[in-house]
């Protein structure tokens, strides 16, 4: 496959509700959408899943813009044959940069995946048409509101809940949370790296609530540090931030820092990877779950397609479009009994409103040529 013509487009789309974290809030999402099209003129898509801010990942939106401007689409369109197994070859010069990396992946998927009338769930090895889905929820102003925002989300059909903690916001709004679902019903919690060490006596105090996992406690390099976490407390310890590859997912569970993993394609150069992250899990009975990054029905089809690979045995944060936007850019992702059908059409299977990428875009469309 040759690709002639790439595209980026930036737009902003307010959230139904402020996205509070243990490292800030969000009330809208910056989106950076790779368009290629091949040499045939079949077309792909592709989501960038980095924050408008270095916050979460040392990546941000326009970093990976700029990366994808200066290197990544010139070699890729440099290419005389490229395919997604073959992409890799092509960038690995560039150290790192992997949120950058994943939406070039994703966009030559998807139009590889489309020009043979192949769907990302078959290509990727999908064993399900339809994946449970969880819902992740922001650190709130109060309680209550907590607890009204919780109960909204129960009465749509999630099967599980995901509450963002912090130093400050924990026991107590998990305690809540907990006493308002009752004990079967699957509980989880994200700290996003706002705790150390020191905190592991407190963190102790979260195997009252019967947690199926604490996600992300200490920062992303500090693999030692989850393994003493894991060992001195019964809530299983799951990673994110820190899994940036399949060698480094293998190295954590060797390690017993992670008995569970949270799979973004985004942050692990893409969704190539991300199969072979779920491999090694898989082959060692650790149970992977899919996250997400507030991505629109671009990104969220593909996510819906990985999600249903046999390994993920966990309802992931693959949550409806509603869950965050009012109107999304494809047609919309809906819960039904707790979960979403994964798309079987070619490629991701949605199709992008191009008149909404253009309403909302926040500048005009960046196209790079060789
Ligand atoms: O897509 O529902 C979603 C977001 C789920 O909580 C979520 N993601 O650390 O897992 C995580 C966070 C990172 C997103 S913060 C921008
Ligand atoms: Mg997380």
């Amino acid at each position: 496959m040759k690709i002639a013509r790439i595209s980026l487009h930036r737009l902003a789309m307010p959230l139904v509700r402020p996205f509070e974290t243990s490292f800030g809030t969000q009330t809208e999402r910056d989106v950076l959408l790779v368009h290629v099209v091949t040499a045939d003129g079949v077309e792909g898509w592709g989501e960038c899943v980095a924050g408008a801010d270095p916050v979460y990942s040392s990546e941000y939106v326009s970093g990976c813009e700029h990366v994808i401007e200066n290197y990544l689409a010139p070699a890729v369109l440099a290419a005389p044959d490229i395919t997604a197994e073959t992409l890799d070859a092509h960038v690995r010069f560039v150290v790192g940069h992997r949120m950058a990396k994943a939406v070039v992946e994703a966009a030559v998927l998807d139009a590889q995946l489309r020009a043979s009338g192949i769907s990302f769930g078959r290509y990727l090895g999908a064993v399900r048409d339809e994946v449970d889905c969880g819902v992740s929820v922001g650190i709130a102003p109060s309680i209550d509101e907590l607890l009204d925002e919780v109960s909204g989300y129960v009465s749509e059909g999630y099967r599980r809940i995901k509450l963002k903690i912090k130093p400050g916001w924990d026991l107590e709004p998990v305690g809540a949370v907990r006493a308002l679902l009752g004990d079967d019903a699957l509980l989880q919690v994200d700290a996003n790296t706002a705790y150390t060490l020191a905190d592991i006596d407190h963190l102790r105090e979260l195997d009252a609530f019967g947690l199926l996992l604490i996600e992300q406690p200490f920062v992303e390099e500090d693999i030692a540090g989850h393994a003493v976490l894991a060992a001195a407390i019964d809530t299983p310890v799951c990673l994110d931030e820190s899994i940036t590859s399949a060698a480094v997912a293998s190295d954590a569970i060797d390690r017993d820092a992670t008995s569970i993993v949270n799979v973004k394609p985004g942050r692990v150069g893409g969704y190539l990877e991300s199969v072979r992250i779920h491999d090694v899990c898989l082959a060692r009975d650790v149970p992977v779950w899919c996250g997400g990054m507030l991505e629109t029905g671009v990104g969220r089809a593909a996510n819906v397609a990985l999600a249903a690979l046999p390994g993920f045995t966990l309802p992931g944060d693959t949550s409806a479009s509603r869950r965050y936007y009012a109107e999304d850019l494809t047609e919309p992702f809906e819960l039904v009994d707790g979960r979403l059908r994964v798309p079987t059409g070619p490629g991701t299977g949605v199709t992008v409103r191009r008149e909404l990428v253009a309403e909302w875009a926040t500048r005009p469309p960046l196209l790079l040529l060789h």
